[in-house]
């Protein structure tokens, strides 16, 4: 089956670590690949295109999307941290790229949401992508906004989107949380490449994560994607359980999903052990 059926695509967050993981992979689904990101991106090579652009300035982001087909959107702000930066990239920047998305007729968008959308469901918890948003701190929050903001978009324009809820995409775990949220980036690509071919898309999420034995995810209700992971972290256990320290079950990071982040940012009440 030819995963190739887009003429142009567009890849925000072009200069960072996934953008930088998919850019060799995604030449396969289609012909042009214009990145984009405010951060350094080198030369366009062969079948690529460079459009610098901040997310939050509308102008610039409208002339990006032009001329494209689908919309891959890694770009914003990938971590916790203060409000200001958080809102630039992911609340006021989401709302460019689905605005400019409108405007030239764009009809599919595979967005990077975040697993911190839901980080305040528990370790010893499964839930699936019905479930309601506890979001870590305002960076999951910012993603919330954008999943509801691509969902209105579906509904009133019909602009498709999967919202991707990504665990955790590095080249390999490098923690024990990272067994259960561990996504390997050709499972990424795999998840991506569901999402641009699947025929009916709608407006869907679905969590980012590689076949782990151990799993808070399930993504059973979403077959309809046909996201198959072929990865998967559990080989990577037996070195990960001798090099790190067994969990303190008492440790909030060790209790909810969305591990250390439940602490980071702006200040956590005594609860969570915070000042
Ligand atoms: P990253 O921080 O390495 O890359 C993000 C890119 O977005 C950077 O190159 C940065 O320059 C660009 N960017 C930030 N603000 C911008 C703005 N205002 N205008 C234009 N460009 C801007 O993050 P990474 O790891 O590559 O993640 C990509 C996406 O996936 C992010 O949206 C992140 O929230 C999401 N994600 C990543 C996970 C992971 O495990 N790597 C897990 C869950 C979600
Ligand atoms: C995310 O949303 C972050 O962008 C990434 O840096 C990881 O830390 C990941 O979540 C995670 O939960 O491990």
């Amino acid at each position: 089956m030819t995963i190739k059926v887009h003429h142009r695509l567009l890849l925000t967050g072009a200069a960072g670590g996934l953008g930088t993981a998919l850019r060799e992979r995604l030449k396969a689904n289609c012909d042009v690949l214009r990145l984009s990101d405010r951060g350094k991106l080198g030369t366009a090579g062969p079948a690529e295109e460079v459009s610098v652009a901040d997310l939050a300035d509308a102008q610039a982001i409208y002339q990006t999307v032009q001329g494209c087909d689908a919309i891959v959107h890694m770009g914003g702000m990938s971590q916790e941290g203060p409000f200001e930066p958080i809102l630039q990239g992911n609340i006021v920047g989401v709302y460019n790229l689905y605005e400019a998305a409108r405007q030239h007729g764009v009809k599919r968008v595979i967005f990077a949401s975040s697993n911190h959308v839901t980080g305040f469901y528990r370790q010893d918890e499964v839930i699936t992508p019905a479930h309601p948003a506890r979001p870590t701190g305002l960076y999951g929050v910012s993603k919330a906004f954008g999943e509801d903001l691509s969902r209105m978009y579906f509904d009133r324009y019909g602009i498709e989107t999967a919202c991707l809820r990504i665990g955790s995409s590095y080249a390999e775990p490098t923690d024990r949380r990272m067994l259960a949220t561990w996504l390997s980036f050709d499972d990424l690509h795999r998840l991506i490449t569901a999402c641009l071919t699947t025929p009916v898309l709608g407006h869907t999420i679905v969590y980012g994560v590689s076949n782990n034995a151990v799993s808070w995810w399930d993504n059973s209700t979403v077959r309809h994607v046909g996201f198959v992971p072929q990865d998967s972290s559990d080989g990577f256990r037996e070195d990960l359980y001798a090099r790190t320290q067994a969990p303190d079950l008492n440790d909030p990071t060790v209790q909810f999903q969305g591990g250390v982040w439940v602490m980071a940012g702006i200040p956590m009440t005594a609860h969570l052990g915070g000042k």
